[in-house]
Formats: structure tokens, sequence, C-alpha cells
């Protein structure tokens, strides 16, 4: 039966089990879309559309597939927007699906912008639908990559959403997303160097979620007996209250970077970026490297031993060595790593409790950790002091209980984030913790969580500025002549943002913290999405990343 493309890209999408797009128009699809029944959640700009599927994807830990529609074709203003969502899903390896008219034959060349070579840029795979009938072929190839290997961003192009085709001379199935895994003597010699070595550290990244390995994460570590550091996007990957923990950053994580002879990462490419700790004297040390992408062996630093594979198949794999070859003695590991944990959080334990005023920002998080359950809820960051201040101190029990994000942190990809959980875990409370910066960019997507009815929280740590980038205790600043914006004393974004129609609160008192974020959460459960501002200090104090030596 003939069908336009628009109708079997609804279709196949029902047929993949993808229960929402998000957009924002015009795409020609999306009529499509509309007819099928399709749900659509129509952000207010492209990038947010892209950043909403983006983190379902990562939310989801690839489990369900983001996917997102913006303006293409010739007149490609929405994919000059979305390209900004695309070059950070693409960064931070987020397996999403981007669906975007095509320039059509007869019009290529027609202006500046070259879309092919933008979109190769930002995808792991970006095909254009040269022909109607190979719309199967190009969605089957479109879903098996972004369900196998290294995730990223794919990009299918359409350049006539009505041209016809007939569905049932290739009828559409659901593909499986494959995993590979590891050569047994790879492992071997893993666990031989691993065993040999005084002072191991594992160092976990976000390929252990992505592949369901968290558990085997737990068993492996435990079996070795090993401390454990995680990447800002792998915060949570490992349980941490967990005796082994050391933690993300801060001086504790940067004692046992120094201090180890062995580095054993999992699920990480081990790029020294600018959010993520380098291997300091990496060539005095042995650098074990599990990944499922050769591209990252041998890439900043020679690797000793490489391991390519799922993560969770290659830790299986390294359990089971290790168990034969007896483990590791527990010795006094555990205990090493809650004296130095210990030392290294006294000032930032201190800050939690403070009852100074203006609120310290790390008042709020103690907050926000007395106020969720752990297992139930999702906290994420922006750019700025809250990221780097949640991921000094916020204890994430389960995996993507906190969304670390970010090689590069683009503003305003909170909101987005924290939509997509509510939206992949309506029963979690779900909070977005923004600064001055990302809560400017979020402003014109927040009408998105009224009309959706989406109950989420966010949290404004309100301190007037760019704190840390003007001159203050801690020094000059980096950005003397541009950090100021208008702050507490000049708006009343409660009051600006009540008027829209969330629940609001504006809070000087520390002990309010508590009771107003339940409020917020208890409101949130209706539908009723909630802003609080917290009217902070400047506090620009957090563990720093280790550079590269
Ligand atoms: C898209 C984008 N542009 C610029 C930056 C650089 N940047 C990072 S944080 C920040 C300002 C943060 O200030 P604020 O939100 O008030 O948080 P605070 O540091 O005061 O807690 C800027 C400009 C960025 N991360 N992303
Ligand atoms: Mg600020």
């Amino acid at each position: 039966m003939s069908i336009d493309v628009g109708t079997g890209i609804a279709r196949i999408l029902k047929a993949e089990g993808i229960d929402w797009v998000s957009t924002f128009p015009v795409c020609k699809v999306n009529n499509a879309l509309g007819r099928e029944g399709v749900p659509m959640v129509m952000m207010r700009d492209d990038r947010y559309a892209v950043a909403v599927a983006d983190a379902f994807s990562r939310i989801t830990g690839g489990t369900k597939i983001g996917v997102c529609t913006f303006q293409g074709g010739v007149n490609a203003a929405g994919l000059q927007v979305a390209f900004a969502g695309m070059a950070q899903a693409f960064e931070d390896g987020s397996p999403v699906l981007c669906i975007t008219d095509g320039i059509s034959a007869g019009e290529t060349e027609n202006s500046q912008f070259d879309v092919t070579s933008a979109l190769k840029s930002v995808s792991k795979w970006y095909g254009h639908l040269d022909k109607p009938e190979r719309l199967p072929e190009f969605m089957r190839r479109a879903f098996t990559m972004l369900r196998s290997g290294r995730p990223g961003p794919v990009v299918i192009s359409i350049p006539n959403s009505d041209a016809q085709y007939d569905e049932t001379v290739d009828p559409y199935l659901p593909v499986k997303g494959s995993k590979s895994l590891p050569d047994p003597s790879d492992v071997s010699g893993a666990i031989d160097l691993l065993l040999k070595a005084e002072n191991p550290l594992i160092y976990a990244g976000e390929g252990v979620i992505y592949a369901g390995a968290s558990g085997e994460l737990k068993e492996f570590a435990e079996l070795v007996n090993t401390p454990v550091v995680s990447t800002l996007k792998a915060k949570g990957a490992f349980p941490e209250d967990n005796a082994l923990f050391v933690g993300v950053r801060g001086e504790q994580v940067n004692h046992y970077l120094e201090k180890c002879d062995l580095l054993f990462a999992i699920g990480s490419s081990l790029s020294p970026g600018r959010f993520s700790h380098g291997i300091p004297n990496a060539l005095k040390k042995t650098i074990v490297h599990c990944t499922i992408d050769e591209l990252h062996i041998n890439k900043a630093y020679p690797t000793a031993q490489a391991v390519i594979g799922d993560a969770r198949f290659t830790l299986q794999a390294l359990i089971a060595d290790a168990k034969a070859k007896g483990g590791r003695p527990a010795g006094k590991v555990a205990a090493e790593v809650k004296t130095v944990r210990d030392e290294a959080m006294t000032k930032y334990r201190e800050a939690m409790a403070s009852s100074d005023k203006p609120i310290n920002p790390y008042r709020v998080y103690a907050g926000l950790m007395e106020a969720l359950d752990p297992h139930k809820s999702f906290v994420t960051h922006e750019s700025g002091n809250t990221r780097d201040q949640l991921s000094t101190v916020y204890d994430t029990l389960i995996p993507r209980g906190f969304l670390g994000w970010g090689n590069v942190s683009s503003l305003g990809f909170s909101f987005a984030a924290t939509i997509a959980a509510k939206l992949a875990h309506p029963d979690k409370d779900c909070v977005a913790v923004t600064g001055e910066a990302g809560l400017g960019y979020m402003l014109g997507q927040l009408e998105v969580a009224l009309r959706q009815k989406i109950g989420v929280t966010v949290v404004h740590v309100s301190n007037g500025g760019f704190a840390g980038y003007g001159p203050g205790f801690w020094g000059d600043g980096h950005d003397p002549f541009t950090h100021k914006v208008l702050g507490y004393d000049d708006v009343d974004m409660s009051k600006v943002i009540g008027e829209l129609g969330y629940h609001t609160e504006r809070v000087t008192e520390p002990s309010d913290i508590v009771l107003a974020l339940r409020r917020a959460f208890e409101v949130n459960k209706s539908g009723q999405p909630a802003y609080i501002e917290f009217i902070c200090s400047q506090f620009p104090i957090y563990g720093g990343w280790v550079g590269k030596s």
C-alpha cells in the first residue's frame, strides 16, 4: 500500500517503541506524526527540541531513544539553532535521533550554509533520504546505530515528506542493538596487571551507565578491593555511599589520582577535557583501558592493556577472571578512603550546615539531600557553580539519580534534562539547580512545563551574578567586566515566574530551605511546576579537576 514518507516515519517510530517526539515547528513530518497519533512535546526553540530528546536518551541510559524534529531544508533556520543542541549531544555522545527536512532535488547549493557538512560534523551518521522507498533501510540503520557501539546522535534528513512509497515491499521490523564481548586474553592481561599493582584505582565513565553495568561495577570493585572515581557524566554509576567510593572531584580524588600506580578505566574515553580529570604523571602509571571504542585506545595516554567491548560484558568477564585468580585482599583500602574523603569533605560539610545569610549555596544542596528520596529523585546541575559544587558534594545512590553532563557545558541544558527526566520517570521528584545564566537560557521554555503539566522544580541559587567571574574574596576573577546581572535586589524572579503560573517561593532563611523544597515537590505531584529562589552568597568553592601532567 502506498503511503507518504512522513506517515512511514510515524509508523516506524511507533514500531520502535517511541512514545513521543520533541519538536519546534516547522518540520514537514510533524503533521504526519500528529495524524498518526505520535504525541509531540513542543518546546519553544529548536535547541531545546534536541536537548529534551538528547536528555531522554541519556537518562534512560539509551534503553529508550529520544527523538526530535526541527526545521531544515533550504530555510534551515531551525536547523541552525538546533545545531547547538546537536553539537552538545555529539560532544557528550548521546544516542538521539534527529529528523529534519532535507534539501530537495533542484534546490541544492541555493543557500550559504552547507547543511550536509555541518550535520556530518555533529553526528554518528547523517542519512539523506534520496529515494522514498529507502525509508525502511535508513530507519533500520539509524536505530541499529543508536542502539549499538559508542553512543552518538543520528540525523535523518527528509527532502520530501509527501513522496510516496509502498510500505508492503520492505515491511519494517524493529531492530535490536548489538554488543560485543572482549577478547579473553585482554581480560586476563588486565586482571594480571590489576592484581600486581600496589595502589590501583578504578576510573568509571558513562559507558557503565549505558551498558547498565552499575551492579557489575560494584561487584568488581568489591572483589578487587579497589577505590572508585566516577567521571562527571558517570556520577551515580557507582553508589556514592559505598566504602570504596572516592568521589567525582575534590582533594580526595586528586590524592588517589596522584597516588595510583595503575588506573583501571571502564567506560570512559579518558579524554582530558575541561570538565574531567587528566591523569597526573600518566607516563609513570600503568593504564588499563576498558572501552567500547578503539578510537580511545592510546588516545591521550599510552594504554598498557586495552579491553574492547561492552562495559557490562567486560565487567562480567573481569569478575570471572579475578575470582579465578583469588581477587585482592581487603587490607586497609576502605579505611583509607574514609579518612581521605572525610578530611577533604570537612570544609564542604561545614558549608552545608552553615546558617549564614545570604544563604550559603551548600546549605541548599544539603536541603535537597534531606528533602529528596535518593532512590526516587532526579537532580541535575547547570553550567557554573551549581555543576562544580553539586558534583563535589551531592550524594548519588542510583544511576541517573543525578545527571552530570557536559564535556563542554552548554548553559540551559538542565531544564531540558529535568523535563526529560519527568517524562521518563513520572514518579520521581525532578529538580534542575541553576544560577542566573542558566535561568536566562531557560526562561523562554518555562511555558512548556505549564502547558504540558510537567511538575518539575527549578531551584535557583540566586546570587546576583556570575560567581567567580568578577573580583571577590577568591581573587580578581577572570571576567571582571562581564559578571554582573540584575540580581535579587533589582528583580524578584519568584514574582515574575509566579505570574506565569508556577508555584514560586523566595527563600532567605536557611531554616526554610527544606520546607520550601517539600512544598514544591508536593505541588509538582499535581503537574504544576515550581520555581524556588534561594537568596544566596557568591561562594565559588568546590573540588577541582586534576590537570594532565
Ligand atoms: C552556552 C554557554 N555559553 C557560555 C558559557 C560560559 N559560562 C559558564 S557558567 C557562566 C555563568 C554562570 O553564572 P551563574 O549562572 O550566575 O552561576 P553562578 O556561577 O553564579 O553560580 C558562563 C557565562 C557556557 N557554559 N555555556
Ligand atoms: Mg550566579
